[in-house]
């Protein structure tokens, strides 16, 4: 019985720990937050700050279980449940470098696998500044 107290304790403290982190599109074509690092269980929201943006994973821990794209324009809620680095960035934009990592858990085991995707010159070397951060972050 005391363990089930204790567990029940535990559940509940994990789920008001969670925390959701928001990001905004702007208007410079950039997401607020370019490196965010959360704990498992977070929550991102991206706020429609400005117009002509969406979020598009390219990248995750799981390759076969990447969070959902969301539509143009639209407010995007996505809650992180497994550990590792994730690679987003905006359909239209892609190419000129509007990207976003995710650090979950401070865990960057994937860091070399999304290093691998391939984007335009602008986006890869856009990539490898935010690699950097999520790592000199993450020491
Ligand atoms: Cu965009």
């Amino acid at each position: 019985m005391k363990l089930l107290t204790l567990l029940a304790v535990l559940i509940i403290s994990e789920v008001t720990l969670a925390e959701t982190i928001q990001i905004e599109f702007t208007e410079d074509d950039s997401y607020s937050i370019e490196v965010a690092h959360i704990n498992i269980g977070d929550r991102i929201d991206w706020l429609p700050k400005s117009q002509g943006h969406n979020v598009e994973f390219l990248a995750g821990p799981k390759m076969d279980e990447l969070p959902p794209n969301s539509k143009m324009n639209q407010f995007h809620s996505v809650v992180f449940r497994v550990p590792g680095i994730y690679l987003y960035g905006c359909t239209p934009h892609l190419n000129m470098g509007m990207l976003g990592l995710i650090i979950v858990g401070n865990d960057i085991h994937n860091l070399d696998q999304i290093k691998k995707i391939e984007l335009s010159y602008v986006a890869t070397s856009v990539l490898e500044r935010l690699s950097i951060i999520a790592q000199s972050d993450s020491k």
